[in-house]
C-alpha cells in the first residue's frame, strides 16, 4: 500500500476531469467543494480552500492554474515541519499519549522498530498499568522485535514504571526511550494528572525530556479524531501527531482536517497492524499524492 492509495475511489481522476471539463469557474468551484467534502476534509477547511482558490484564479478557464492553486493552499494548511524527529543519537525520551484504543501500543512498537532499524538503541516502557494486558502487549512486541521492555504489573503505579525505565535509560547504553501510556482513567482529570505526573518524573531525572510527546490519533474515526484530540488540550508539551489506522479510511482528507485543525506536524502515519506498517509523513509528498494526475 502506498500513500496515494488513501485516495481510492478516483479522487485524482475526478479532479482532473473537473479541471479539464471546460466548465466555467463557478461550476468548477462548486464541484470542487463537493469533491473535497467527499474526501472527508472538514467543511470549514473546504470553504477556506475553495475561497482561496477562487480568489487566486485569474482566468475564467482555470484548468492548470487550479491544480497549482489547490496545491499551494493545501500545503499552507500544514504547519511547518523543520526536520525528521529523533534523528542522530542524542539520548531522548519519546512519550506517546492518546485516548484508549487509538493505537498507542502498536505505534510504540512500530516507532521502536523504525528507530531500531535506523541504528538507535531503543528501550520501551509500558506505563499502561491500567489495563490487564497493557504491559503484556508491549512485552510481546518487544520479544518479537528484540527490543527490551520495562513494564509493571496491572495496577502498579505507572510513575514507578517510568521511574525504573528512566533510571535504566539514563545509566545504560540505550539512547531512545519510547514510553507507552494508558488512554483510559476513571476520569479525564485523572488521566491528565497521571500524564503530568509521568512528565514530571521524566523531567526530574532528565531535565529537558521528554524531547518528544506525540499524540496518537485513530484516523479511521475521520473527523472524530479532532474530538479525541480535544481531550488532550490541557496537556501541554504535545509537539507532534501520529495518525494510526489510516488504512481504515479511504479518505485521506482526514489528514488534512486534523493537521489544519491541530496545527501540529503530522510525523508518522500508521497503516496496518504490523511493525512495518508505518510511513514517515511529509506534507509536500502527501499533497502531491493527493493531486497526482
Ligand atoms: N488496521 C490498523 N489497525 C491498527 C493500527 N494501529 C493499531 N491498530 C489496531 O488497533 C487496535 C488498538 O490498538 P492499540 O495499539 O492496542 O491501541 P492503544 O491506544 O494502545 O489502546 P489502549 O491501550 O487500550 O488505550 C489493535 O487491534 C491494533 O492492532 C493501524 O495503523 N492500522
Ligand atoms: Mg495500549
Amino acid at each position: 500500500m502506498a500513500l496515494k492509495d488513501l485516495f481510492r475511489g478516483g479522487f485524482q481522476g475526478r479532479l482532473t476531469a473537473l479541471f479539464t471539463s471546460g466548465k466555467n469557474k463557478e461550476e468548477v468551484l462548486g464541484e470542487l467543494e463537493e469533491l473535497l467534502l467527499l474526501s472527508d476534509i472538514a467543511l470549514p477547511v473546504v470553504e477556506r480552500l475553495v475561497a482561496a482558490v477562487a480568489a487566486g484564479a485569474r482566468s475564467n478557464d482555470p484548468r492548470a492554474e487550479f491544480f497549482a492553486l489547490l496545491r499551494r493552499e493545501l500545503l499552507a494548511l500544514f504547519p511547518a515541519q523543520p526536520r525528521r524527529p529523533l534523528e542522530g543519537s542524542d539520548k531522548s525520551v519519546l512519550l506517546l499519549v492518546g485516548v484508549n484504543g487509538s493505537g498507542k501500543t502498536t505505534t510504540a512498537a512500530k516507532l521502536a522498530s523504525y528507530y531500531d532499524q535506523r541504528g538507535r538503541r531503543v528501550l520501551m516502557a509500558a506505563a499502561d498499568t491500567f489495563r490487564a494486558a497493557g504491559s503484556t502487549q508491549l512485552s510481546l512486541w518487544g520479544e518479537k522485535l528484540g527490543i527490551p521492555v520495562i513494564g509493571g504489573d496491572r495496577g502498579a503505579d505507572p510513575g514507578s514504571v517510568v521511574f525504573n525505565a528512566m533510571q535504566s535509560w539514563r545509566s545504560g547504553d540505550r539512547d531512545l526511550l519510547v514510553i507507552d501510556t494508558a488512554g483510559r482513567m476513571q476520569t479525564k482529570a485523572n488521566l491528565m494528572l497521571e500524564l503530568e505526573k509521568i512528565t514530571r518524573i521524566i523531567a526530574r531525572i532528565a531535565p529537558g525530556q521528554p524531547a518528544e510527546t506525540w499524540l496518537v490519533l485513530d484516523a479511521s474515526t475521520g473527523q472524530n479524531a479532532l474530538v479525541q484530540a480535544d481531550k488532550f488540550k490541557e496537556f501541554s508539551g504535545i509537539n507532534g501527531l501520529v495518525l494510526a489506522k489510516l488504512d481504515g479510511t479511504a479518505k485521506g482528507g482526514t489528514v488534512v482536517s486534523i493537521a489544519a485543525g491541530m496545527q501540529l506536524p503530522v510525523l508518522f502515519v500508521g497503516h496496518g497492524e504490523s511493525a512495518g506498517d508505518l510511513w514517515e509523513f511529509a506534507a509536500a509528498d502527501f499533497v502531491d499524492s493527493l493531486l497526482e494526475r
